[in-house]
C-alpha cells in the first residue's frame, strides 16, 4: 500500500469546499444580492483558511457554473484569488463538468482555463506537490490517477496522498440512479489518505478504504427546493498530520431572506417535486443527454399520479414534435 502509516511531520492543514458555481446571473426564486453573496462565501473561505493557517484551499471542480462567464466576474475572482497568494495559500482545482466548454478537457477556452494560466489556482493535474504532502487530481471525464509507483518520501516519511476528484459520487440513499457509491470506487480510492470530492451538491464523510473521503457540498444554496434551503454550507478543515478534521460552517442568511418561495407553483404535487429535483441534480452531474433525461423523466412520471401522468403525455407529445 502506498499509504502513510504513522503520522508526518507535513504540518499542512487543508481546507475543503465543494462546487462553488461562480455565476453573474441570479438563480431563479433568489431575492437578495446573489453576487455579493456569493462573493462573500468565497471571502469567508479565506479568511477561514488564514485563520487556522490552511496552506491549501481545495476546489474540487464547478468552480465556475459556466465555461464562459462575463469577463467582469472572471477578473472579480481572478483578482481575489491573486490577493490571496500573498498569504501563501494555493487554490488546487480540477475542472468539473460546468467548468468545461461541452464537456471537453481543453479548458484553454474556459474562464477556468484563465485562472489556471494566471497562477492564481493550481491544476492538480497530473500531480502538485506541497512538502510532504500530494495532490491528485481527477477532473469530470477523465480517469482515476493511480499512484502505484513508488512516489518520495518526506523526512523519510511517506508521502501523504490526496485525492481530488470531480465525479457523481454519492450516499447510497442518494436516489440518483447514475451515481456511483464509495464501495464501487475502492479499487480507485485505496491509494489516498484523503479524497475530496465535487459535483453532489450535500456534504458527507465516510471512512473508508483506510483514508477519508470528504464531499463538502456546494458553498451556496441556488434552489428553493426544501433540501436545498435547509442546507447549510460548510467547509471543512483537514490536518494532514494529526488527521484530525473540523467541520466549519458559512455564515449565510436565512432561507426566508434570499428565497422568494410565495411564487412556487402551489400545486406541484410532491412526487412531481421530488422528481424535478432528481433531474435538475441529474442535469447537473451525469453525463447524460438532454434526451435521456426527458426519457427517464417521462417513465418516471408515468409511474405517478394522475397529474404526473398528464405531464408525461405532454413532454412525450413535445419530443415527438421536436424529433
Ligand atoms: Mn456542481
Amino acid at each position: 500500500m502506498g499509504k502513510r502509516e504513522k503520522p508526518g511531520e507535513s504540518e499542512v492543514k487543508i481546507l475543503c469546499t465543494g462546487d462553488w458555481h461562480l455565476r453573474s446571473t441570479i438563480p431563479v426564486n433568489r431575492k437578495d444580492d446573489f453576487l455579493a453573496a456569493h462573493f462573500d462565501k468565497v471571502q469567508q473561505i479565506y479568511k477561514i483558511a488564514r485563520e487556522h493557517k490552511c496552506r491549501v484551499v481545495i476546489q474540487p471542480g464547478d468552480l465556475f457554473d459556466k465555461p464562459n462567464p462575463p469577463y467582469y466576474l472572471t477578473n472579480m475572482y481572478l483578482n481575489f484569488l491573486r490577493s490571496q497568494l500573498a498569504y501563501k495559500i494555493f487554490t488546487i482545482a480540477v475542472p468539473g463538468q460546468h467548468d468545461q466548454l461541452f464537456r471537453q478537457k481543453d479548458m484553454g477556452r474556459t474562464a477556468w482555463g484563465v485562472l489556471d494560466n494566471a497562477g492564481v489556482i493550481v491544476s492538480a493535474t497530473p500531480k502538485f506537490t506541497l512538502e510532504g504532502v500530494e495532490f491528485y487530481g481527477k477532473g469530470w471525464g477523465s480517469e482515476y490517477p493511480n499512484p502505484s509507483v513508488p512516489t518520495f518520501t518526506y523526512n523519510n516519511q511517506e508521502m501523504f496522498k490526496v485525492l481530488i476528484a470531480h465525479d457523481s459520487v454519492g450516499p447510497s440513499d442518494c436516489g440518483l440512479p447514475d451515481f456511483k457509491t464509495i464501495g464501487e470506487l475502492a479499487e480507485d480510492f485505496a491509494w489516498f489518505d484523503l479524497v475530496v470530492l465535487g459535483d453532489y451538491h450535500y456534504r458527507f464523510v465516510v471512512q473508508a478504504q483506510g483514508g477519508t473521503i470528504i464531499n463538502p457540498g456546494c458553498i451556496v444554496r441556488m434552489t428553493a427546493d426544501q433540501r436545498d434551503m435547509g442546507r447549510e454550507p460548510s467547509v471543512t478543515v483537514f490536518d494532514t498530520e494529526t488527521r484530525e478534521m473540523e467541520e466549519i460552517k458559512l455564515n449565510v442568511s436565512p432561507a426566508e431572506d434570499v428565497f422568494d418561495v410565495k411564487h412556487d407553483t402551489p400545486h406541484d404535487s410532491a412526487s412531481l417535486r421530488e422528481l424535478m429535483d432528481k433531474l435538475k441534480l441529474g442535469m447537473d452531474a451525469t453525463t447524460s443527454s438532454f434526451q435521456d433525461v426527458l426519457d427517464k423523466a417521462v417513465k418516471e412520471l408515468e409511474k405517478g399520479d394522475a397529474e404526473s401522468k398528464a405531464a408525461a403525455k405532454v413532454i412525450s407529445q413535445v419530443m415527438s414534435k421536436e424529433s
